[in-house]
């Protein structure tokens, strides 16, 4: 009987995990678009990045000049200029969403500390990575999330460089992005109302 419990609490979880995985975001890994092989300069109305829009500047669709964060291409945000990268989609207004990404930096060369600011609704934070160390081996990427309320029916995630132009091709190594996704928070207080209930089932059983 115990072990009837503990597969219905495990697959009440899973299904609650999964209503609250789905990711609104396409593409999210930059695994679809046209093949970068080392890496490939998209700019602005390019649509070799499937599901996203270049939409500043021009960045590099990376596939094997570093390891991504999940599958094998990511962003450098810097192509030759500080680029910006988007894409919109459906939301419904005062729900709040949690964005979720992987950040690392072009280890190519300095600046050694990268930044990029993600916008979505009406927030914009800001967001650093410190190459110190770091290889197209080794990249290091970290993950960082925001929440956002969506003020309109369509919302545009973005994100766009901070890392400026320096001496040389100062502006040539970015921000590296990947593995980006946006969803629902599943309410603490719905997951603990549904565990409360399979217990109950549980034990009526019993
Ligand atoms: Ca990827």
């Amino acid at each position: 009987m115990k072990s009837i419990r503990i597969a219905a609490l495990t697959l009440a979880l899973t299904t609650v995990a999964s209503a609250a995985s789905a990711n609104l975001i396409t593409n999210g890994s930059f695994e679809n678009g046209t093949n970068p092989n080392g890496f490939r300069t998209v700019g602005v109305g390019g649509t070799d990045i499937t599901g996203w829009q270049v939409l500043q500047g021009n960045v590099d669709y990376i596939g094997s000049h570093w390891l991504a964060a999940d599958g094998v291409r990511s962003i450098d945000l810097n192509g030759s200029q500080q680029g910006k990268i988007g894409q919109t989609f459906a939301t419904v207004v005062g729900q709040t969403y949690n964005v979720r990404f992987a950040m690392a930096g072009n280890p190519d060369s300095g600046p050694a500390v990268k930044a990029l600011v993600a916008a979505a609704g009406a927030v914009s934070p800001l967001f650093e990575f410190d190459v110190t160390g770091r290889t197209v081996n080794d990249m290091g990427w970290k993950y960082f999330t925001f929440q956002f309320t969506a003020i309109s029916l369509n919302t545009q995630l973005s994100f766009l460089s901070q890392t400026g132009a320096g001496a040389g091709c100062g502006a040539c190594y970015g921000p590296a992005l990947d593995d980006v996704s946006v969803t629902v928070p599943e309410p603490v207080t719905l997951l603990l109302l549904g565990s409360g209930i399979v217990a109950m089932f549980a034990r009526r059983r019993q």
